[in-house]
């Protein structure tokens, strides 16, 4: 089984300002924590971040070409104001779970609203690179259903 796990614009900051907010972990010790528990689920992982939307939308693309079972997408700030990237994951229609490091709820009001949690199985905010893990808990078993 195979899953994509994307980052949206300006994770790969992470780790070098704003620790208060998102933690003092790089994105990619992150995802090669990730990739490492990966195996305990019997899942492959590939991961991509990019700061570009299209870039992203042709990766949601690519993984229903290829035949990925999920996505696990923190898409940043795009998560405010992207219905193309809603439309990419809802015409996919692969089993996709946001992930936000922070709380968005508890934040500024324009971060309240996503356009991709109606499209998602799930949203895991709040609890910073252990929501990753998460989200690949409960992706995996949504997909044993
Ligand atoms: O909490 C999250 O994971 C967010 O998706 C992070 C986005 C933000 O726009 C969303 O509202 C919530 C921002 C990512 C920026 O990451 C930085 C990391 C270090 C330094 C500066 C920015």
């Amino acid at each position: 089984m195979k899953i994509l796990v994307l980052n949206g614009p300006n994770l790969n900051l992470l780790g070098t300002r704003e620790p208060e907010v998102y933690g003092y972990a790089t994105l990619s010790q992150i995802m090669q924590g990730l990739i490492d528990e990966a195996s305990s689920f019997g899942c492959e992982l590939e991961t991509y971040q990019s700061n570009h939307e299209g870039d992203l939308i042709d990766q949601i693309h690519r993984a229903k070409r290829e035949k990925f079972s999920g996505i696990i997408i923190n898409p940043g700030g795009y998560t405010h104001t992207s219905v193309a990237l809603r439309d990419a994951v809802s015409g996919v229609d692969l089993p996709t779970v946001e992930v936000h490091l922070s709380n968005i709820h508890a934040r500024e009001k324009f971060r309240h609203h996503s356009y991709i949690a109606p499209v998602a199985v799930g949203q895991i905010v709040g609890f910073g690179a252990l929501g990753y893990s998460l989200a690949l808990r409960a992706l995996s078993e949504h997909l044993k259903k």
